[in-house]
């Protein structure tokens, strides 16, 4: 379209599409699997994918959906590596008559949005991930903590709102201090080399909230390592469901992870053909997701739910 588009593109319904997906980092079984299921799905479709990584960089990922908006597929999905840092890439990708959909984060909603801007956002509920946690840690420790955060990657929509559902539900609660709070970018290494610096300050921890297991999985080898107990003197609670996670829950060196579930590849195209078929999309596709303790975790290991 030479014109250009100024409203929300449409998308032909297709037998077969050519889809353009633009990953914003490859770093854990996470990640891994999210790509595996976008493309295992396009596979069982006879549909095209091109992928793309950003390597956990704005930029790369903005010259990465160029790259892929210069190709003409049929449709991109995204999942940005933060709220501010593809919004420009996605205005281009509209310009250029390209529906967008936004998978496992979102884009800041004070400048574009879904329904608008892009046909919508597939992922989970973040304050609800962050609420659960901090519920069943507030249970644990009868109410009295003093906790260390690990947050995830600075201005992405998880860090954000992970960090605001477990803080306001421990809010209520006198005897639940964060005692420090620090990014480590979702990221394992990081996580430990943070955790070893904070665990110089703040000896006196009892309980680890990391925004995803792998940061988590980082703190545990810290703890370890200062002579900690994790599971006994430090509680440790954390989201996605991973199975390194749900090994340390079966070990009881970890106390929760709720679930994030990464396999976007059915809902995702499924929408597609929703889209294309012009049926109304909600903006906010809500993904429902687990929590796993001592209770279920070893089910879940079995039956292949982690990654
Ligand atoms: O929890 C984390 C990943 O955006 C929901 O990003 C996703 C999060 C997931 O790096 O492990």
């Amino acid at each position: 379209n030479v014109s250009g588009c100024t409203t929300l593109p449409k998308l032909a319904k297709k037998a077969h599409y050519k889809v353009g997906f633009s990953q914003e980092v490859t770093d854990s079984p996470w990640r891994v699997t999210e790509t595996s299921s976008i493309k295992d799905e396009a596979t069982k479709r006879g549909d095209q994918v091109i992928v793309t990584d950003a390597q956990n960089s704005d930029s790369k990922q903005v010259s990465d959906i160029q790259s892929l908006i210069a190709q003409h597929p049929d449709v991109l999905i995204i999942a940005p590596l933060t709220e501010k840092g593809e919004v420009s890439a996605i205005k281009q990708a509209k310009a250029a008559c390209i529906p967008v959909i936004l998978v496992d984060r979102d884009a800041d909603h004070s400048i574009i949005q879904p329904g608008k801007d892009y046909v919508t956002f597939i992922g989970s509920d973040f304050v609800q991930q962050g609420k659960r946690a901090a519920d069943w840690l507030i249970q644990a420790t009868h109410g009295k903590a003093k906790i260390i955060e690990l947050e995830g990657t600075t201005g992405s929509t998880p860090a954000n709102l992970r960090k605001k559902g477990f803080n306001d539900e421990i809010a209520s609660n006198s005897g639940m201090q964060i005692i420090a709070s620090q990014d480590a970018n979702f990221e394992r290494a990081t996580a430990l080399k943070t955790m070893q610096t904070l665990l110089q300050s703040h000896p006196d921890v009892t309980a680890v909230y990391a925004h995803n297991d792998e940061m988590a999985m980082g703190a545990i080898q810290a703890l370890k390592a200062a002579g900690k107990h994790p599971g006994k003197d430090v509680l440790v609670c954390s989201i996605d469901g991973e199975n390194d996670a749900l090994k340390a829950i079966m070990s009881g060196e970890e106390g929760t992870s709720v679930q994030s579930n990464p396999r976007f590849g059915p809902i995702s195209f499924d929408t597609i053909d929703k889209y294309a078929s012009g049926q109304s999309i909600e903006p906010w596709i809500v993904i429902k997701d687990n929590q796993y303790t001592k209770e279920n975790a070893t089910q879940a290991f079995n039956q292949g739910l982690g990654f």
